[in-house]
């Protein structure tokens, strides 16, 4: 029997409009109202960064960090939604100017190992042991201010003390090839998967792709699925979409390039995608014209244009697609496929 999937987002997919060139565009809502919204179109989980879980963290001791995340349990038991994952959020403090895991200053680089053993506290007491590590400052400027190797052991030295840590934690690497950085060490599911060798517990160590995030690599975001999961390290997954090699767009899943999206769901079913308790999150955001009636809109319509494509993965006559590619008529195959998106 066809399988269904669960699907989830975070707090900061209802966002508010900046960008580096303007203001706000909606006003912003309480995290109490993200949830609710999120129940009431029926998603199954959240994702948090550690300071969505508990706001001004670096200001709380450790007992109020404890105390305010068991609250958030309640509130997510009571709505009957499962958290996710947790990520640190490394970027914002001013002790990660320098990138968190391979600052430069030794200080700079404890707070980073420190406030990503919270996060995986936190995410015990949520009741996911996913951390998600997305690097953001890691990379550098000024390629001769850093060594390159000596970033990749920092990386891996920071990786062991989590995995040393806790034993149950799972490591997920969330690599992106740039933003906010012109380069980042991490920044294709290769370099995640190859990092993950050379830690303490390779098992504990998987990855997370982001479709935006490949396509700005220069990549099909399918194949990435692919690969992560022909060494069963997909373990959790950004769905969205990306026109071409820019900033980051976080556009809804499927805006730019139907096919694209149309193959990144065919690859999740082929490798069954979802079928040890893994999430499909949509890590989008609202066009910044979006007015605040619509402010759910591109959350709803990922996860539509996810189902309706779904059905169309299901629906592919895949018997006629066998013998296009037996006859290497792959001419036929390319029109099969897009008479099939298009539809009657
Ligand atoms: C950044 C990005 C992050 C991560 C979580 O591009 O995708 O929101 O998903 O830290
Ligand atoms: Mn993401």
């Amino acid at each position: 029997m066809a399988y269904s999937y669960k699907f989830c987002f975070g707090p900061w997919n209802i966002s508010e409009g900046i960008d580096p060139y303007g203001p706000t565009t909606r006003p912003p809502q309480t995290f109490d109202w993200k949830l609710d919204a999120l129940k009431k179109m029926g998603f199954d989980a959240m994702m948090f960064h550690d300071d969505d879980a508990v706001p001004d963290i670096d200001s709380k001791s450790e007992a109020q960090i404890r105390k305010e995340t068991k609250e958030l349990k309640k509130k997510l038991d009571d709505a009957g939604v499962a958290a996710e994952m947790v990520a640190p959020r490394l970027w914002f403090s001013p002790n990660t100017i320098d990138g968190a895991y391979t600052s430069n200053d030794a200080r700079h680089r404890q707070y980073a190992l420190d406030r990503s053993l919270r996060c995986i506290d936190i995410g015990n007491l949520l009741g996911t042991n996913l951390i998600v590590l997305w690097l953001a400052r890691e990379g550098t400027y000024l390629r001769e201010s850093k060594s390159g190797r000596r970033s990749v052991e920092l990386l891996v030295q920071a990786l062991d003390k989590m995995l040393a840590y806790d034993k149950k934690a799972r490591l997920c690497i969330e690599p992106k090839p740039n933003e906010p950085m012109d380069h980042a060490y991490l920044p294709t599911i290769g370099h995640a998967l190859a990092i993950a060798q050379l830690t303490r517990d390779a098992k504990r160590v998987g990855c997370l792709i982001e479709s935006a995030h490949s396509i700005l690599a220069g990549l099909d975001p399918a194949d990435e699925i692919d690969f992560a999961m022909s060494f069963g390290k997909l373990w959790s997954l950004h769905l969205n979409d990306q026109n071409g090699l820019k900033f980051d767009q976080d556009k809804p899943f499927g805006s730019t390039n139907l096919r694209t999206a149309f193959n990144q769901v065919r690859a999740l079913e082929r490798n069954q995608y979802g079928r040890k308790g893994e999430y499909v999150c949509f890590d989008v955001h609202p066009f910044r014209t979006t007015k605040p009636e619509h402010f759910l809109a591109h959350l709803e319509n990922s996860r539509r244009t996810f189902l309706k494509l779904l059905a169309k993965v299901r629906s592919f006559d895949e018997k006629s697609a066998q013998k296009f590619i037996a006859a290497r008529d792959y001419q036929g195959l390319d029109q099969m496929v897009i008479e099939h998106l298009l539809g009657k």
